[in-house]
């Protein structure tokens, strides 16, 4: 059984590491969508059509679901996707919820692209949970992009988390939302500099319970045999800029725990 994974580029395989690694006996089709990259500066409507076109590129592969592993296509497309296609499509909220319920100090951080930031979807997510709460909602435009192109910005992106982490500190924040699939990938920088101050939250266990219940929902027969004969399965990476970024792709997938 086959699950096509998208993000604009190596994000979502924090997500596709998670779900090899409690159901390794699904094969994982990727989609790295690096020649629409980054995701975070385009127009709720490119957004849209594009998201469109990867669901029918997904369809043709004989997918058996679609995981946008990607806060900002979830907030600005995952409804245009979900209405053109019959796929089940699982999208990757932030985690806000579990934050409010964890943060002693009742302060959160939650911390996005510039589209997921300003979306009503956040808005709505953090009003439904925040209770007394108080939240800082922060952003960058660049640090998904500049993990995309690492090692070369290595030395940006640390300056970039630093200077977020100041703010964080400063602001006695004790609970930090990774609201982009991007920033799992360098989360020791961020603890470097945050210590114990601050807890850091990101959805990928989430993300794969989901798919695991939208499955069972959908091929309920094939889902339980398949976790019985326990093979392992394939994971296909493919980049919408050629073959060119594969190494740098293979980089962050996981072997299973
Ligand atoms: N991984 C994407 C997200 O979760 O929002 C980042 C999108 C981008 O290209 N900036």
């Amino acid at each position: 059984m086959k699950i096509g994974i998208i993000d604009s580029g190596a994000g979502g395989l924090t997500i596709l590491n998670a779900i090899h690694n409690k159901q390794p006996y699904l094969d994982l089709l990727y989609l790295a969508d690096e020649a629409y990259a980054p995701y975070g500066d385009k127009s709720i409507t490119q957004l849209q059509d594009r998201l469109v076109k990867i669901g029918q590129f997904f369809e043709s592969e004989k997918v058996s679901a679609i995981v946008v592993a990607c806060n900002t296509a979830t907030v600005a497309a995952i409804d245009v996707l979900r209405a053109s296609t019959a796929l089940p499509v699982i999208g990757v909220e932030p985690a806000v919820k579990p934050a409010f319920r964890i943060s002693k100090q009742r302060k959160v951080a939650v911390l996005a692209t510039p589209v997921t930031a300003k979306s009503a979807r956040l808005n709505q997510l953090i009003h439904l949970w925040k209770a007394d709460s108080q939240v800082a909602i922060m952003s960058s435009g660049t640090l998904a992009f500049d993990i995309d192109a690492l090692p070369e910005t290595q030395e940006k992106i640390e300056d970039t988390i630093h200077q977020l982490s100041k703010e964080i500190l400063e602001k006695k924040i004790d609970t930090l939302v990774l609201a982009c699939t991007h920033y799992p990938l360098v989360k020791h920088l961020f603890e470097r500099v945050l210590g114990d101050e601050c807890e850091i939250i990101e959805p990928s266990e989430g993300v794969t319970a989901q798919l695991i219940r939208r499955l069972l929902d959908n091929h309920s027969d094939s889902v339980s045999a398949l976790m019985k004969s326990k093979p392992i399965g394939e994971i296909e990476l493919c980049s919408s800029f050629g073959t060119n970024n594969m190494k740098r792709l293979m980089f962050w997938v996981s072997k299973p725990e």
